[in-house]
C-alpha cells in the first residue's frame, strides 16, 4: 500500500503494516443491490413471543415478563438456556468470557487485511441489526436471519460469511449465547477494542427461523444520494444526528471489490476506532476515481483513500454536514453519540421484554480483565 499506518494499538495489527493482500471469497464478485421488495413483510417480531412459549414449553424453563430485576434476568436467562438446550443460566461474568474470547480472535487475524478481524464483525453487527423496519416491526439483530438464504447471499451482505464463520468459533464454544446477541456482541467488542468509546449492550436475542429472514434492499445502496441514506435510517427509526454518528464508524476497516465493486480504506488507521472519517472528509481534497469499477471518490493528495458516494453526503447535504463538523471538530463528542446510536441500532427488532436486564451492561476492555 502506497499509504502510512498511523496509529495501531495492538502488536497484532502492527504485524502487517506494509503487506495488505485481499482477503479472498467464494461469494459473487460483485455487489448487486436490489431495491425490489424492500417493502415485503415478513413474520413480525411478535412472533419472538412465540419463540419464548416455546422455548419454555420445550426446556421446562420458568418466565417473567415482571418482577424483581434479578429474578426477571435469571428467569429470562434461563429461556435462552432452555432454548439451546444446555442446563446453565448465564451471567454477565460469561458474557464477558465471550467478549474475550472474541478479542482474541479480533487479534488473531494474521496477515487478514490491516491485520484485524474487528472492522469485519462490525460490519456484521450493524447487516445483522440495520435490517430492522419501524412500521412492521420486522427485521433487526433479534433472530439473527443472516445465517439463512437468500439473506446470507443479499449483495450487500458479500463477504460477511467470512465474519459468520469467526462468530460460529465462538457459538461452538459458548453453545448457550444467541447467534443475535453473538453477533451483536461481536460488534461491541470490535468497537471497543479497536480504541472506540465503550457500547452500553445486554442480552436476550433469540434464535429465529428462515421465515422470519428479510427482504433484499433494506439495506443502504453506496450509490445512492441523501434522500436514499435517509430513506434507510429514518426507517430504522433514527435521524440525521444519529445518521451521521453512525457512518463515522468508516474510519475502521476498507473496500474489496471482490465484496463490494468498491476499494480502499477510508482513513490511514483502519483499525483504530477515530474521529478521522470527517476530518478527513474536510480536510482533504475529494476527486472522482479514474478506473472501471463503481463511481467512488478518492482523495487528491495520496490517491490511496476512498469515500463513497454516500459517504460524500455527509458533507454535501446541509443537514448532515453540521453534524459532520461537529464530529470532525470533537472526538469526545463523537464517541458519545456514536455509543448512543450504536448501542440502539443492536438492540432494533428485540423486544424489550425479552432483554435479560433492565439496563445495558458495559462489558470489559480485554486490556481490563487482566
Ligand atoms: Fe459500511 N460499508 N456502509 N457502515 N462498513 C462498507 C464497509 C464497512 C455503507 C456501505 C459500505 C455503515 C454504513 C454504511 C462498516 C460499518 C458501517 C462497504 C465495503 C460498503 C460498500 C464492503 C466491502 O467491500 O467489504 C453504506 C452505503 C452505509 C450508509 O449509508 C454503518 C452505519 C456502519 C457501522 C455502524 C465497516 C466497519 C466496514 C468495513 C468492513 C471491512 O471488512 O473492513
Amino acid at each position: 500500500m502506497s499509504f502510512a499506518l498511523r496509529r495501531f494499538p495492538k502488536t497484532a495489527a502492527l504485524r502487517r503494516a506494509s503487506a495488505v493482500p485481499k482477503q479472498s471469497t467464494r461469494l459473487p464478485s460483485f455487489r448487486a443491490y436490489s431495491t425490489e421488495g424492500a417493502n415485503a413483510k415478513p413474520k413480525s417480531n411478535n412472533a419472538a413471543l412465540y419463540g419464548i412459549a416455546a422455548a419454555i414449553a420445550g426446556g421446562g424453563a420458568f418466565y417473567l415478563f415482571s418482577g424483581s430485576d434479578d429474578a426477571s434476568t435469571v428467569a429470562k436467562g434461563a429461556v435462552q438456556v432452555a432454548k439451546a438446550g444446555v442446563g446453565f443460566v448465564p451471567s454477565k461474568a460469561d458474557y464477558q468470557k465471550v467478549y474475550n474470547r472474541i478479542a482474541e480472535i479480533i487479534d488473531d487475524a494474521g496477515e487478514y487485511d490491516d491485520g484485524s478481524y474487528g472492522p469485519v464483525l462490525l460490519r456484521l453487527a450493524w447487516h445483522a441489526s440495520g435490517t430492522y423496519d419501524k412500521e412492521t416491526g420486522t427485521g433487526g439483530s433479534n433472530y439473527a436471519t443472516m445465517r439463512f438464504e437468500p439473506e446470507a447471499l443479499h449483495g450487500a451482505n458479500n463477504g460477511l460469511n467470512l465474519a459468520r464463520g469467526l462468530m460460529e468459533k465462538v457459538k461452538q464454544e459458548f453453545s448457550w449465547i444467541s447467534y443475535g446477541d453473538l453477533w451483536t456482541l461481536g460488534g461491541v467488542v470490535a468497537v471497543q477494542e479497536m480504541g472506540g468509546p465503550k457500547i452500553p449492550w445486554r442480552p436476550g436475542r433469540i434464535d429465529g427461523f428462515a421465515k422470519d429472514a428479510t427482504p433484499d434492499g433494506r439495506l443502504p445502496d453506496a450509490s445512492q444520494g441523501s434522500s436514499h441514506v435517509r430513506n434507510i435510517f429514518y426507517r430504522m427509526g433514527f435521524n440525521d444526528q444519529e445518521i451521521v454518528a453512525l457512518v463515522g464508524a468508516h474510519a475502521l476497516g476498507r473496500c474489496h471489490t471482490s465484496r463490494s465493486g468498491y476499494e480502499g480504506p477510508w482513513t490511514f488507521s483502519p483499525t483504530t476506532f477515530t474521529n478521522d472519517f470527517y476530518k478527513l472528509l474536510f480536510d482533504e481534497t475529494w476527486v472522482w476515481k479514474k478506473w472501471s469499477g463503481p463511481k467512488q471518490l478518492e482523495d487528491k493528495k495520496t490517491k490511496s483513500l476512498m469515500m463513497l458516494p454516500t459517504d460524500y453526503v455527509m458533507v454535501s447535504d446541509k443537514s448532515f454536514k453540521k453534524y459532520a463538523k461537529a464530529y470532525a471538530e470533537d472526538n469526545d463528542l463523537f464517541f458519545k453519540d456514536f455509543s448512543a446510536a450504536f448501542s440502539r441500532l443492536l438492540e432494533l427488532g428485540v423486544p424489550t421484554a425479552q432483554f435479560t436486564s433492565s439496563a445495558p451492561w458495559e462489558m470489559g476492555n480485554a486490556d481490563e480483565q487482566k
